[in-house]
């Protein structure tokens, strides 16, 4: 099979410089031979890791208290297009970033190239400690990787400029979280007004991840013929701070290194995934990135087929 690969080097979302190297480190670490070695075709949608400088102007000024809502705004639209462009060809679809704000694009790309393809809606389970569905005028700090899901889902009525472009293009069933442990109020008020299905630190106490990640497949395939197409949009800050440290905001109480992994084994299990986020890789924080970067390439193979016998 072919896998389109697109590197993010973004960090806009967010604060903390050094999010952006992100890609530059996986593919040192050796990802697209990993994935050659797996027997994947990859194509890469640029040659050179795009680095966006160029679209952080000065200009950019805050929006009431969201920080630079044109350039998220840009970059999500060439993401967008490129995220489409692989999907519509049947390309299996891995983002690599980058801070996440970047769903914006990957999920809107994708679930365009579904719905031309396939006539159907998009499926996306979100593995993350944080909700990210803050609205523009629910968010605290401002930073739009805490809101990617709002737009996604349509929950902000009024556009602002920069992202006034973003059609919504996930329905509130259609959504699934794992591992979520530090979600805001007005996001918990926003997950029970409209129902979405999420699965915390506490469930998998509870459940095991075994049983939990059958449950959230379960929640997905209750329309149609059951096999609706699933986007996994993965936050490396779900797993514990001793598993995944070099990240902008991590929580304690995560996901173990096997939990993270079973969610993606049990996943490609299903035939279904069409995309993978691997989101908040940031190679600057922490003594022993490689570590991190480590993980990450280990759960994109297991995302991709990797199997342990
Ligand atoms: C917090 C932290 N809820 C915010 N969010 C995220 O900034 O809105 N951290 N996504 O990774
Ligand atoms: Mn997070
Ligand atoms: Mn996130
Ligand atoms: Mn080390």
């Amino acid at each position: 099979r072919d896998i389109g690969v697109t590197c993010v080097a973004f960090s806009g979302g967010q604060p903390r410089e050094g999010v952006d190297m992100g890609p530059e480190y996986v593919l040192k670490a050796n990802l697209i031979q990993q994935l050659q070695d797996m027997n994947f075709n990859v194509m890469l949608t640029d040659n050179k890791i795009h680095t966006y400088k160029e679209f952080f102007p000065e200009s950019d000024q805050p929006i009431g208290i969201v920080k630079r809502p044109r350039t998220v705004g840009v970059v999500n639209k060439i993401l967008t297009t490129q995220v489409y462009s692989h999907a519509k060809e049947g390309r299996l679809a891995l983002q690599i970033g980058g801070d996440h704000s970047m769903a914006i694009g990957t999920i809107s790309g994708m679930s365009r190239a579904i719905k031309e393809r396939f006539g159907r809606d998009l499926k996306v389970i979100w593995v993350d400690a944080h909700a990210d569905i803050h609205t523009v005028e629910s968010t605290e700090s401002g930073n739009i990787h805490g809101m990617p899901l709002s737009f996604l889902l349509g929950l902000v009525k009024k556009s602002i400029e920069g992202l006034d472009w973003i059609e919504p293009c996930l329905k509130p069933e259609n959504l699934t979280y794992i591992g979520l442990r530090d979600v805001d109020k007005a996001e918990k008020e926003t997950l029970k007004k409209y129902n979405i299905k999420a699965f915390s630190m506490h469930e998998i106490d509870r459940y095991g991840i075994g049983q939990v990640v059958d449950m959230a497949i379960d929640y997905l395939s209750q329309d149609g013929d059951g096999q609706g197409p699933i986007h996994l949009s993965f936050d490396i800050d779900a797993l514990d701070p001793s598993v995944a440290a070099s990240t902008g905001t991590p929580v304690r109480g995560g996901l173990t290194f096997r939990e993270g992994h079973y969610i993606c084994e049990a996943l490609h299990k299903t035939g279904r995934l069409v995309g993978l986020d691997m989101v908040e890789v940031n190679p600057a924080i922490g003594n022993h990135c490689e570590d991190t970067v480590t993980v990450g390439c280990s759960l994109i193979r297991a995302t991709f087929g990797e199997s342990l016998l």
